[in-house]
């Protein structure tokens, strides 16, 4: 019988412990030796805390397929730097000048702006040198593959070009399919690539990638719409990060336009589309479903 609840924590363990190894001198250093406190400044964003959702997501998939584990983690690895990396650079002071995050100091705060600045792009660069590892994956295609679905999940007609939408829309005029698209590039596209990743491990053919990627694209407008929900709802201490910020700086959501209650029966029709685009999907499929129930009950 399937648990959702130890897969998560396995996952974040997994996660955590292979951050941990991947970010020290020895592995950062290149034809010169990495700078100590850009090391420090990018164990800072990525470790301790953290849902690991997005590897989650990736494993999921490619246990679908029986890919090997170690295979599924290290791809989850380069999808959870990039994402470490966006929350550093989302939280500066030239985009949304967060304080907090992870219940921690952001690492500008914590450092410096150039140094936050840079201990992101180390990681984004890191994350493809990791899939380019034939620990990845031992076909090169595969690898390329990989590479190519990270790149446009989380380039200009992914996740930045969402960042760079959601900062145009800040001055107001959206439609709600302007915010709808927007949403679907900066929070989507990276959720949509790891689930996608996980397939392309596997080997999926072409049919089993387009139902996997109807999945994650219901998955990734349900993750969005919690996030909304619980801007609204939750408090600073149970995120782990500033709250009421869509509201303070007039951001259009869901919420705003549906009400919280409209925008949670919103999210359960989307738990729901999520649900059934797997259902030529046996039981190795209830990981993928877990975390898309778990996408409309989280509280942080
Ligand atoms: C700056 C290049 C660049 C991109 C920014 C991801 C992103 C794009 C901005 C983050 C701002 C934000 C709060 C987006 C809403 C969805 C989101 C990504 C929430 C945080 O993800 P979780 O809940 O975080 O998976 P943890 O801390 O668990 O990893």
């Amino acid at each position: 019988m399937y648990d959702f609840s130890a897969d998560m924590t396995d996952c974040a363990q997994a996660v955590e412990l292979a951050l941990a190894e991947r970010l020290s001198i020895a592995t950062l250093s290149g034809p010169g030796p990495v700078a100590e406190r850009l090391v420090a400044a990018m164990r800072h964003g990525s470790l301790e805390g953290g849902k690991r959702l997005r590897p989650l997501l990736l494993r999921q998939a490619a246990a679908i397929f029986n890919v090997p584990m170690q295979q599924a983690l290290t791809a989850g690895l380069a999808v959870e730097m990039v994402h470490c990396y966006s929350l550093i650079h989302d939280d500066l002071p030239a985009m949304d000048d967060d304080d907090l995050r992870r219940g921690r100091p952001t690492v500008h705060k914590q450092y410096d702006e150039a140094t936050a600045i840079l201990a992101g792009d180390a990681l984004l660069t890191e994350a493809f040198a990791l899939l380019a590892d034939p620990q990845c994956h031992p076909d090169p295609a595969v690898r390329i593959a990989l590479v190519t679905e990270l790149a446009r999940g989380s380039g200009g007609g992914g996740m930045v070009g969402g960042q760079m939408r959601d900062i145009e829309g800040e001055a107001g005029g959206f439609s709600g399919h302007d915010i709808a698209t927007m949403q679907a590039m900066k929070t989507g596209a990276l959720i949509r690539a790891s689930v996608r990743m996980g397939a392309i491990l596997g080997g999926a053919d072409a049919r089993a990638l387009a139902v996997l990627t109807a999945y994650a694209e219901a998955a990734g407008r349900a993750f969005q719409l919690a996030d909304d929900i619980l801007d609204v709802t939750a408090s600073a201490a149970t995120m782990g990060k500033a709250t009421g910020k869509d509201a303070a700086l007039g951001k259009q959501t869901l919420v705003t336009t549906l009400g919280v209650d409209g925008a949670r029966g919103h999210l359960n029709d989307t738990v729901a589309t999520a649900l059934s685009a797997l259902r030529t999907f046996g039981p190795k499929a209830d990981g993928l479903r877990a975390t898309a129930r778990y996408f409309a009950s989280r509280e942080n």
